[in-house]
């Protein structure tokens, strides 16, 4: 036993924890909690999927975990829990699969994880769980939904407010009931809306447009194609301006923000109105334009395949063709049509419309690099001055003209390549002369006091598609009432709150119908309501699964409530969340979502913070073993090079490809061979090559993935090495926000600084669990305090900046240094342990109480440093002979100027410099310079 054995302490303190409720958190009105400072540290918590858990989820979780366990140290009432985003795809396609019931595999799913995430000992309040799939948690899922079907955002207000105070215009009032119901339903920041969608037939289900690549369904590679559908989204875009100004109040990444940002992406410029000629009726065109400078330029107009006026004013003979290409539009997704679009295309309407300054015809064309979900899904042209534009005129032979020039520039000088910085404006009547954001100003002017157009800000993010044709998934708490002939009549009954939770009906029959209605249509028994004498229809769609992960946080606050989803006073003392751990891949959506509902939660007076995550981290992600693959081509062209670098030089043969793979050369004869390292590599222009070759990479094993079947399994790592070592290793791997590949051999370097600790305190030699023998109750000498407080105080400084890698380091610096000491003091090896403890919690808790202390450490004051040990006591000072640096001695800190004239005088190098001269003089800076003038 007194070996280093992490198979049996390891469950043993999991035990403890367990039954003490080690980490239970106390509520804010327990007594515990007076007088402690609060920290809420929130790992993002996982879908719990049928492969269970790869290293890179203990990543984040290894991370948090060492920082809870530290402020606890430190006096701090700490927030940590977990739960599961558990609504999903997987479930349900496996119950088509299996008819197994999607609750069922859900759970299994859970306890895996459950099981997994405890072998590592991470210190959740268990008690807190929470479970998006659990009708006690996602009833307040739909009590929310319900405040924001409620919610309208005033614009002058600047915040969400309920429907009841929406203003009513006379006129609709005047229409009557029906027209006022309309009216609130159009401002609600949940509305109903036939869209076009990207509709996957195999799937049976519509897709968000990041689950769409090239065409096909991101899960399973089937064919999108874009069909209009009713569905309900969420106005997100009513809180863009918030979600972008708020941004700079929070402790995030640069990088992050700045993702953020571009996704919201705010544009500022004009709306233009384009008359149609004469003879086409009085209608017009609306585009946005963020060069309204560069309207005397606009020689075409482009609407997008679907915009509506498209049907209404293409000619006769055009109409053929126009329908055609209609069709074809429609099977692209937006990349396809931007992007990824090699060339442009387009179809002449056989209609024109007039240019507002220039008074001339201009032809009205559609193409589909002309999206209809931005802007007014219509662009007045600019080919001298917008590529696409440009590239689409010479295509077609439009007219380019040359409206903006460089400052020396002459207006007529041709254009032959789009010139689209800004310049002084040229051939635009009175806009002549002006620099482009005074012509930009006076043009906005004009068309406002002429009313033909107005200041425009305009944002990328796009309203949220709030609805899928699933089954496992929460359902919408809405019905709709139906008319005397059985027929929806268009009014919506929100539930209240003593309706909720709306449950999933139990359905033998998961099956996609391959038609858009969603599976749970049906459930015949479910979906009709009666109420208030009338019939009611459910509505059969579920929430996206983005729905639970936007309000989980909240939760873990008051899990068990059933009377409001969050306590208010609860609320008030938790919130924000202190520190949010997770994967890049959530910086834009889960984090908008959320951030979105946070905000209506706050203006609606159900929060007390406008943003829920004050401070937010990425973890780096972790690759596989590294292997570059080459293919047959290189391999054949690159032979010599590759074996003179001595690469290990494997070949693959499967179904789908014929590579190489490159691995560095056994080290060791009969060794395996090891997997590349990043200084194999460099990337240039987004490509990785091999170093100092133009051997482009055409893969690598990536980000570890069950299909790329390089995923470690944590189950495996503990078994052999032990929790605390799989901790230890994630964290030493690098820098947290680095990517890293995993290396094995790491994992056996921090196994062997465990034991190396282990071994400072325990007697491995003895039969039993015995205190070695070099351990005494002495106090330590001068240099093993300052060894020690030294150690300390790197530990704490790096914790509080999250730079777990060098303060393991410096721990395995100090163990190494009191290995060779033959004496060890108790007291610096309880200090020992106290550091190592939110690291290798479970090693520290057995050595803990090796050491003689009743109880768990979680709780332990965290050692303090004192200053006097961590000063410098040597300095180096540069010693000059004229002026010119001959060498550095060291001297003591606060050594007199005669002491550090003697000590330069004794070296070596200053006593050559001198040999034969006389001193003139000799200046000293004390701790800074000594300088000799000779002659
Ligand atoms: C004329 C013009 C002249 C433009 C010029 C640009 C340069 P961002 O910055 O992305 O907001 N546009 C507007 N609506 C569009 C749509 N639905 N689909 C495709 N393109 C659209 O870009 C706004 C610019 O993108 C607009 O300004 C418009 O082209 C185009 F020298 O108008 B511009």
């Amino acid at each position: 036993m007194p070996a280093y054995h992490p198979p049996v302490i390891e469950p043993k303190w999991q035990a403890y924890w367990d039954q003490h409720a080690t980490f239970r958190t106390p509520d804010p009105s327990e007594k515990s909690v007076a007088g402690k400072p609060k920290c809420f540290i929130l790992d993002m918590f996982p879908y719990p999927s049928g492969a269970g858990l790869h290293v890179g989820h203990p990543e984040g979780y290894t991370a948090t975990d060492i920082l809870a366990r530290y402020k606890r140290m430190r006096g701090f009432n700490v927030l940590h829990p977990m739960g599961w985003d558990a609504f999903g795809l997987p479930a349900e396609q496996y119950a088509i699969e299996s008819g197994t019931h999607p609750r069922e595999t859900t759970q299994k799913n859970i306890n895996t994880f459950r099981r997994q995430i405890k072998s590592l000992g991470f210190s959740y309040d268990w008690s807190r769980e929470v479970d998006t799939t659990d009708p006690h948690y996602f009833k307040w899922t739909q009590w929310i939904f319900l405040l924001l079907y409620d919610t309208w955002y005033d614009e002058q207000l600047h915040k969400g407010r309920p429907i009841s105070e929406l203003p009513i215009p006379a006129e609709i009032t005047a229409q009557g009931e029906k027209a006022i119901t309309q009216y609130r339903d159009s401002h609600r920041l949940v509305y109903e809306t036939s869209a076009p969608v990207n509709w996957c037939p195999a799937l049976g289900t519509v897709l968000a447009n990041e689950e769409v690549i090239d065409g096909k369904s991101e899960r399973g590679s089937h064919p999108v194609v874009r069909l209009p559908l009713r569905q309900w989204m969420m106005r997100i875009t009513a809180y863009a301006p918030k979600l972008l100004s708020d941004l700079e109040t929070l402790d995030w990444s640069p990088a992050l923000k700045e993702m953020q940002r571009n996704w919201i992406g705010r544009s500022e410029g004009a709306e233009v109105e384009f008359k149609l000629a004469s003879g086409e009726g009085d209608k017009s065109i609306r585009v946005f334009t963020t060069r309204p400078d560069t309207l005397y330029g606009a020689t075409y107009m482009v609407l997008s395949p679907e915009h509506p006026l498209v049907g209404q004013i293409t000619t006769q003979a055009q109409r053929a063709a126009v329908e055609t290409y209609q069709k074809q539009a429609s099977f692209k997704s937006d990349l396809e049509r931007t992007e990824l679009a090699k060339t442009k295309s387009g179809v002449f309407t056989g209609a024109y419309a007039i240019n507002p300054v220039t008074s001339k015809p201009i032809p009205i064309w559609i193409a589909d690099y002309v999206l209809i979900s931005y802007g007014t899904g219509a662009i007045m042209a600019v080919p001298g001055h917008d590529e696409r534009d440009y590239e689409f005129a010479v295509q077609y032979q439009l007219p380019i003209v040359r409206v903006v020039r460089s400052a020396q520039g002459s207006a007529d000088e041709p254009i032959t390549a789009p010139q689209a910085e800004e310049g002084i404006a040229c051939h635009s009547g009175m806009l002549d002369g002006m620099p482009t954001p005074e012509a930009k100003a006076a043009i906005i002017e004009w068309l406002t006091t002429n009313k033909l157009g107005v200041k425009r800000i305009n944002y990328k993010l796009r309203d949220w598609l709030f609805s899928r044709q699933r089954y496992w998934g929460e359902p919408f708490p809405l019905l709709h009432r139906l008319g005397a002939d059985g027929q929806a009549d268009g009014i919506i009954e929100p539930l209240e709150a003593a309706d909720l939770p709306v449950k999933l009906p139990d359905m033998a029959d998961y099956k996609p119908s391959g038609r858009p209605e969603p599976p749970l249509g049906k459930a015949t028994d479910w979906i009709t309501v009666k109420k208030n004498g009338y019939t009611y229809r459910r509505e059969l769609n579920t929430m996206p699964q983005w729905a639970g992960s936007c309000w989980y946080y909240l939760r873990y606050i008051d899990p068990k409530n059933d009377q409001a989803f969050v306590d208010p006073v609860k609320e008030q003392y938790w919130m924000p969340v202190d520190l949010y751990v997770g994967g890049a891949e959530h910086a834009v959506l889960h984090l908008l979502y959320a951030r979105f509902w946070h905000k209506v939660l706050f203006d609606r007076g159900h929060v007390s913070t406008a943003e829920p995550f004050k401070r937010l981290v990425n973890q780096g992600m972790i690759l596989g073993e590294m292997e570059f693959h080459i293919t047959p081509a290189q391999f054949e062209q690159h032979q010599s090079l590759l074996s003179e670098r001595r690469f290990q030089i494997v070949h693959l043969k499967n179904e789908e490809e014929d590579i190489y793979v490159l691995k560095n050369p056994p080290l060791l004869a009969g060794s395996k061979p090891g997997n590349l390292s990043e200084d194999q590599i460099e990337k240039r222009k987004g490509t990785f090559f091999l170093k100092e070759t133009d051997i482009a990479l055409v893969g690598r094993a990536e980000k570890m993935s069950k299909s790329r079947g390089n995923v470690i399994n944590p189950d495996d790592v503990v078994k052999d090495y032990g929790a605390d070592a799989l901790r230890l290793y994630e964290m030493f791997m690098g820098p947290l926000e680095a990517t890293k590949p995993w290396n094995m051999q790491g994992v056996e370097g921090v196994y062997r600084f465990l034991a190396r600790c282990w071994r400072l305190i325990i007697d491995d030699e003895s039969e039993t669990m015995k205190l070695a023998t070099t351990l005494k109750d002495v106090a330590p000498d001068e240099e093993t305090l300052r060894k020690l407080h030294l150690t300390v105080k790197k530990v704490t400084e790096d914790l509080d900046g999250m730079r777990f890698n060098t303060a393991i380091s410096a721990l395995m610096e100090l163990s190494n240094f009191l290995t060779k000491q033959e004496v060890r003091s108790r007291n610096v090896m309880d200090a020992l342990v106290l550091l190592l403890a939110p690291f290798a919690p479970h090693a520290a808790e057995e050595l803990w109480q090796a050491l003689g202390h009743a109880t768990t450490l979680a709780y332990e004051p965290w050692p303090a440093y004192e200053v006097r040990y961590t000063q410098a006591t040597v300095l180096e000072v540069p010693v000059q002979v004229n002026g010119k640096l001959r060498t550095r001695i060291t001297v003591p800190v606060g050594a007199s100027e005669e002491d550090c004239k003697q000590a330069a005088l004794l070296d070596e190098r200053i006593q050559e410099h001198l040999a034969g001269k006389t001193i003139k003089k000799t200046i000293i800076v004390p701790g800074k310079l000594i300088n000799f003038v000779v002659a």
